[in-house]
């Protein structure tokens, strides 16, 4: 076998073996590069005679030409390899179900979606937001609201109270959202419109009572803020909130110690169902207190009441939310379970908006 022979089977044999473009490059440099085993012969073509060149010549330039066109072949056949293997590592089973979004599996619990929709309503109607601490002084949370020192009524609320503190004032979790109402007119003038949603406590467990439960209780003051006022924005609130065109309220007299006078809100409803139907029926269920502020109350938020007056409202949530929705068990509420999330919860997306829908 000629010399030339065997390098052509040696290059060749190289080739076959190279397992992928990094060792076919190397065969490549090795003999067609600038000092390649190939590139060498060539540089003997110039020393050689006519005739030599003729055979010789020929020989080794058909000798490059098989060998570049191996490499070649062998490489553009090592690519559809790495693209076959890259191909059957990356299969996916498109039959399996679509994974969502943390955005998507999230739920907003039942309780922020009340609180979203109601300042959905009274945004629309101009109200604003206001926020106060969990934690209040016994004078905002009773003394400023017309409790007077000693006066039942600061029994009727069964009241979380904090030890006392190095100045004697034992401070107290705050049994309602009004002394919001008492710091929002210490700290702004009049037109007062707000609405303020937030936790309230009272020393009370069972199936329909958690010791931590939500209001949303609202104020209104001006120098002629009247009844026939308030009627009208619980009755437009009202229909708003149950998604219905009409809904008949009962006004039932009654005391709390901040408003006078004082009343007691009935919606007339249909409870002979599983589900409580609204603007129809011929039963009433309570859905909020309300009245005009009393001159005391208007006066501790430094506001004269010959000048001003106001009317406020209070609405329990929980039991609200427990009616809209079909939720059986309060207890739930507070459980923290995924799974009762994943029924009652509500997508984060779909916000409640007055014309795109509440709770649609
Ligand atoms: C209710 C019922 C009636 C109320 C009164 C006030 C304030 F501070 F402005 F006087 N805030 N909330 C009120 C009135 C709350 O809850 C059942």
């Amino acid at each position: 076998m000629s010399e030339l022979e065997t390098l052509e089977r040696t290059l060749l044999a190289d080739i076959d073996a190279a397992g992928d473009e990094g060792s076919i490059e190397a065969v490549r440099v090795g003999a067609l590069g600038k000092k390649g085993s190939i590139s060498e012969l060539l540089k003997t073509l110039g020393t050689m005679t006519p005739e030599e060149r003729q055979t010789r010549g020929a020989q080794i330039n058909a000798l490059k030409t098989t060998v570049a066109d191996a490499i070649t072949a062998r490489k553009s056949a090592l690519k559809d390899l790495a693209i076959a293997e890259r191909l059957a590592r990356e299969t996916v089973d498109i039959s399996l179900p679509v994974r969502s979004s943390p955005a998507e599996r999230g739920r907003i619990h039942p309780i922020s979606q009340i609180v979203d929709e109601i300042t959905a309503i009274f945004g629309d109607m101009g109200f604003s937001i206001a926020e106060g601490p969990d934690i209040e002084t016994d004078y905002y949370n009773f003394t400023a609201l017309n409790f007077p020192e000693g006066h039942p009524a600061r029994e009727m609320h069964d009241t979380f109270f904090f030890n006392e503190d190095d100045k004697g004032e034992r401070k107290v979790l705050r049994t309602h959202t009004s002394p919001v109402q008492i710091r929002t007119m210490e700290a702004q003038d009049p037109p007062i419109r707000i609405i303020i949603p937030g936790k309230t406590y009272r020393q009370d467990s069972d199936a329909t009572h958690s010791p931590m439960f939500h209001q949303v209780e609202g104020l209104v003051v001006d120098k002629s803020a009247n009844v026939a006022n308030m009627r009208w924005v619980l009755e437009e609130f009202c229909k708003a909130f149950f998604e219905v065109d009409q809904v008949t309220m009962r006004f039932r007299p009654s005391f709390f110690p901040f408003t006078e006078p004082s009343f007691e809100v009935d919606i007339q409803c249909d409870r002979s169902g599983p589900i409580v139907k609204f603007g129809e029926g011929t039963d009433w269920m309570e859905i909020l207190g309300c009245g005009m502020v009393h001159p005391n109350v208007l006066r501790s938020g430094g506001l004269d009441p010959d000048e001003y007056q106001g009317f406020a409202w209070g609405m329990g949530l929980d039991r609200i939310a427990m009616l809209k929705y079909g939720m059986p068990d309060l207890r739930d509420f507070f459980s923290a379970d995924v799974r009762w999330m994943n029924h009652y919860g509500f997508r984060p997306l779909d916000m409640p908006t007055l014309f795109g829908g509440l709770s649609a």
